[in-house]
C-alpha cells in the first residue's frame, strides 16, 4: 500500500484531530489543540489540504486585532507546511446564539447576525484560496410540529442560499457552495436530511449551478441510505462539490469513526463509487478519532483515515481489473444497461409493435449477481 502523498489530495477538518471528546454525557477528554500544530502533524502524514469552521481558527467572539493576529499566524502555519485551504465553512451551531439555528430561526435578528458571519468567513475562505464553501445545516430543524411552518424555513433557507450566491458572484470569488445534508443529531429532525432531499432544494434556487452537495457517509448511513449510491446520484447530477469521508455503524448516533472502519463493504462501494464517476476533488475526511485516544491516538487515527482509502482504491482496482469479475459483469448483463431500452428510431409505436419475449421464458434467467458481490466481498477479504 502507497503512502500518502499530496497527490491523493486528502484533506481534512480542523475541527476533526481537534475534537476534545466532548460529548453529551461527558466532558473534554483532551486538551485544546493547537491550529498550527495541527497543520504541522497533518502535512507530516501525508495530507494536501485543511477545512475549518471559522471558530476551529478564530474563536467566536474575538475582535479585529486578535482576528488579523490569528489569521497571520495561521497563514503562516500554511505557509510553512504546504498545506492547502480547500474548504472552509461556517460554525453556526455552538454558540448558544444558535440554539434553534443560523439561516431558518424564527428570530429574524439571528438570521441576520448568520448571514453576516457565514460572509464573514466567505472573504476569509475566498483569500485563502478555497473554491468551495461548506454548508452544514446544523441546527436548522426541530423536534416539534408546531415550532416552525418547515415550507416557511425552506424559503429562509433559499433566500440564504440566494443571497450567499449574489454576494460571491458580485464579489468575485471563483467560489461554490456544497450542502452538507444530516437527518438528525444535534435536531430530532434536520432540514434538508438527504442527499436526495438538498438535490431537489437546490433547483429551487436562483443560481443553482452554484450550488452542489457535500455529503457525509455516516450522515446518509445514519438515515438508512446507501451513500455509494447517494454519492453516484450526486455526480450524475454534476453535484458531488465536496466529500466528507468517515465511518458508521447503521443508524445509531453520528459515530464518525475514522474512514474504513464501520460498514466496511459501504466504505468499498464509496471508493468504487468516487473512481467509476471521476471525482477528482479533496479526498476529505469528517472523522472524530474517539473520546478514549490521547494525542498519539489521534495521529493514529488520522493517519488510518488515508491509509484505508488507499487500501480500499487497490482493492477497488483489483476488483475491477480482475477477469473473473469482468466475466461476471458480462453475465449479469451489466453493460447491457448501457444500451437504450427503446430503439432511436423505433420510439413508442415500434414497441409497441415489436414481438417481445415470453414472459416465463425470461424470468428463467438468473441474475448473476450472488457471484459478483461474492468476488468483491473475496477482493475486499483479502484472498484474491
Ligand atoms: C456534523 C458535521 C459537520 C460538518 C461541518 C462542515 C462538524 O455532523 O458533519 O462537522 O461536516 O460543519 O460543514
Ligand atoms: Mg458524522
Ligand atoms: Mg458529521
Ligand atoms: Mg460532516
Amino acid at each position: 500500500i502507497p503512502s500518502p502523498t499530496p497527490e491523493d489530495k486528502f484533506s481534512f477538518g480542523l475541527w476533526t484531530v481537534g475534537w476534545q471528546g466532548v460529548d453529551p454525557f461527558g466532558g473534554a477528554t483532551r486538551p485544546p489543540m493547537d491550529t498550527v500544530h495541527s497543520l504541522e502533524k497533518l502535512a507530516e502524514l501525508g495530507a494536501y489540504g485543511v477545512n475549518f469552521h471559522d471558530d476551529d481558527v478564530i474563536p467566536f467572539g474575538s475582535d479585529d486585532a486578535t482576528r488579523e493576529q490569528i489569521i497571520d499566524r495561521f497563514k503562516k502555519g500554511l505557509a510553512d507546511t504546504g498545506l492547502v485551504v480547500t474548504t472552509a465553512t461556517t460554525n453556526l451551531f455552538s454558540h448558544p446564539v444558535f440554539k434553534s439555528g443560523g439561516f431558518t430561526n424564527n428570530d429574524r435578528d439571528i438570521r441576520r447576525f448568520a448571514l453576516r458571519k457565514v460572509m464573514r468567513n466567505i472573504d476569509l475562505a475566498a483569500e485563502l484560496g478555497a473554491q468551495v464553501y461548506v454548508a452544514w445545516g446544523g441546527r436548522e430543524g426541530a423536534e416539534y410540529g408546531a415550532s416552525q411552518d418547515t415550507r416557511v424555513a425552506l424559503d429562509r433557507m433559499k433566500e440564504a442560499f440566494d443571497l450567499l450566491g449574489d454576494y460571491v458572484t458580485e464579489k468575485g470569488y471563483d467560489m461554490r457552495f456544497a450542502i452538507e445534508p444530516k437527518p438528525n443529531e444535534p435536531r430530532g429532525d434536520i432540514l434538508l436530511p438527504t442527499i436526495g432531499h438538498a438535490l431537489a432544494f437546490i433547483e429551487r434556487l436562483e443560481r443553482p449551478e452554484l450550488v452542489g452537495v457535500n455529503p457525509e457517509i455516516g450522515h446518509e448511513e445514519m438515515a438508512g441510505m446507501n451513500a455509494a449510491a447517494g454519492y453516484a446520484q450526486a455526480m450524475w447530477q454534476g453535484k458531488l462539490f465536496h466529500i466528507d469521508l468517515n465511518g458508521q455503524n447503521g443508524p445509531k448516533y453520528d459515530q464518525d469513526l475514522r474512514f474504513g472502519a464501520g460498514n466496511v463493504r459501504g466504505a468499498f462501494w464509496v471508493v468504487d463509487a468516487l473512481l467509476a464517476g471521476g471525482y477528482d476533488g479533496p479526498v476529505h475526511f469528517d472523522f472524530k478519532p474517539t473520546r478514549t485516544e490521547d494525542e498519539d491516538g489521534v495521529w493514529v487515527s488520522a493517519a488510518a483515515n488515508m491509509r484505508n482509502y488507499l487500501i480500499l482504491r487497490e482493492k477497488v482496482k483489483a476488483f475491477r481489473a480482475d477477469p473473473e469479475v469482468q466475466a461476471a459483469l458480462e453475465a449479469a448483463k451489466v453493460p447491457e444497461l448501457e444500451i437504450s431500452t427503446v430503439g432511436a428510431d423505433e420510439g413508442w409505436q415500434g414497441l409497441l409493435d415489436a414481438e417481445l419475449l415470453d414472459p416465463e421464458v425470461m424470468a428463467q434467467r438468473g441474475g448473476g449477481f450472488e457471484l459478483l458481490d461474492q468476488l468483491a466481498l473475496e477482493h475486499l477479504y483479502g484472498v484474491r
